[in-house]
């Protein structure tokens, strides 16, 4: 009765409206502009204009060569807008949108001024959010992403009146046949991601059926573990993570101490899959620190946060009924799904129980999240339902609370209400 009330009298939160312009986080390289800031490529080229003429794009390839993509010989010039008169410029929605050249050519093909890579259609028009996935080598991080990207175009979306598209076919293929087919119709676990073979990010538009809210852009990237000590990979990683809108912090309780001995003990025999090598989630912390959280204000970051325990499922060998660590009824073996709201009930109880978890295995890895990330919640996630057995999921993938922690990341970032029940 109490909460019916306190329900009935919160203020209910704004609908997440719409600006009329928003700052545009280039999806590729991670830069961040105004909308007019934007450059044009042309629509065809001339062989009596120099300025015209096809060309080399030395800012794209050298984008491309980092990820390991093939160079392009010669693409049309690039117009940038401070070179044609205002009368030229054309707006959509407050935002620029394309240009008339000095032969009358109209250019809709707006690029990243930083990377020159097309940007997507609503650039600007709605927010860009860059959600990142952030933890040590061999965490879960690939196989969360799929799972999560899997869960939020399958049911998430549905349950919050909205759409999760990718945000083009080469995303949409590259995503099916590298991720998505694998781990889900033939149950084959994922190669560790390498640095050198760098991943484009995965870009996807979390469109609402009213037309009033302002639909999402999201970016997923997919970091290499091992990339974490490499000094340029850093430098591009660190722009993705400093111009995010959240982070899902991804910790293995495999990769904790405590948690390790007590698992091996149980396991026995059979003990399945089990992470080779393993960083203290603290590194990645102290990593964060000087790539990025240092040059913030006060040392600090108030992206939220979200600290996530990846394979929930292990916990199952160490559960005990009055347990010191797990208890057997535990929140983190039953699935959740948020459905129009964030279940605040049921936020807080798994919030408590993972925090208190984490504080009594790793004191100093909360301890280090306290001093630099001033909004966090605790999760915990099971990306497969079951430990893989040599690199092969036995029977079907199912995911256990996997899109808690984005639910609770789209109500901090004020697209979704949270509600007592
Ligand atoms: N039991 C269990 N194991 C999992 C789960 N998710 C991932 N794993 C195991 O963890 C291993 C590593 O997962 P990845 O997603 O490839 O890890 P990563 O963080 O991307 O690793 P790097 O790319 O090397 O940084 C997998 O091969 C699985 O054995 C899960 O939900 N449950
Ligand atoms: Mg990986
Ligand atoms: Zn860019």
């Amino acid at each position: 009765m109490l909460s019916f009330l306190k329900n009935m009298f919160e203020k209910k939160p704004p609908v997440k409206e719409r600006l009329p312009f928003y700052d545009i986080v280039c999806p590729y390289c991670f830069a961040k502009f105004e909308p007019d800031q934007v450059v044009f490529r042309a629509t065809h080229h001339r062989q009596d204009d120099e300025d015209y003429a096809l060309q080399e794009d030395e800012i794209l390839n050298h984008y491309r060569d980092k990820f390991g993509l093939d160079a392009i010989d010669e693409l049309e010039a690039i117009i940038d807008p401070e070179s044609i008169p205002e009368e030229n410029h054309l707006y959509v929605d407050n935002v620029l949108a394309g240009v008339t050249d000095r032969y009358g050519m109209v250019s809709k093909r707006r690029l990243c001024p930083k990377c020159h890579n097309e940007l997507p259609i609503t650039a600007g028009k709605a927010p860009s959010n860059i959600i990142s996935i952030v933890g040590a080598s061999q965490v879960g991080k690939s196989v969360y992403m799929t799972s999560l990207i899997h869960t939020l175009q399958n049911t998430t979306a549905n349950h919050f009146d909205a759409a999760c598209m990718p945000l083009n076919a080469q995303i949409s293929r590259k995503f099916r046949e590298n991720y998505e087919a694998p781990l889900f119709e033939r149950g084959q676990l994922l190669d560790s991601t390498q640095k050198e073979k760098r991943q484009e990010p995965f870009i996807f538009q979390f469109i609402f059926k009213d037309s009033e809210k302002a639909p999402l852009i999201l970016v997923f990237f997919d970091v290499a573990g091992e990339g974490m000590v490499d000094r340029e990979y850093l430098e591009l990683y660190a722009a993705h993570v400093k111009n995010s809108s959240g982070i899902l912090f991804l910790v293995d309780p495999l990769q904790i101490k405590t948690i390790r001995d007590r698992v091996m003990l149980q396991a026995g025999d059979e003990p399945g899959e089990f992470t080779a090598r393993y960083d203290e989630p603290r590194e990645v912390v102290i990593t964060l620190f000087e790539n990025f959280i240092g040059y913030q204000e006060q040392s600090k970051t108030n992206i939220p946060t979200a600290v996530v325990l990846t394979k929930s499922d292990m916990l199952h060998l160490i559960k005990e009924d009055d347990g010191e660590y797990i208890k057997s009824n535990s929140n983190v073996f039953r699935n959740f799904v948020h459905e129009q709201y964030l279940n605040t009930t049921e936020f807080e109880n798994i919030n408590g129980e993972i925090s208190r978890f984490i504080e009594k295995v790793d004191r100093p890895f909360k301890d280090a999240l306290e001093v630099y990330f001033t909004n966090t919640a605790y999760f915990a996630v099971s990306a497969l339902g079951s430990n893989p057995v040599n690199q092969k999921v036995s029977g079907v993938v199912t995911p256990i609370r996997v899109d808690e922690p984005f639910i609770w990341l789209m109500h901090q970032l004020d697209y979704i209400e949270g509600r007592e029940r």
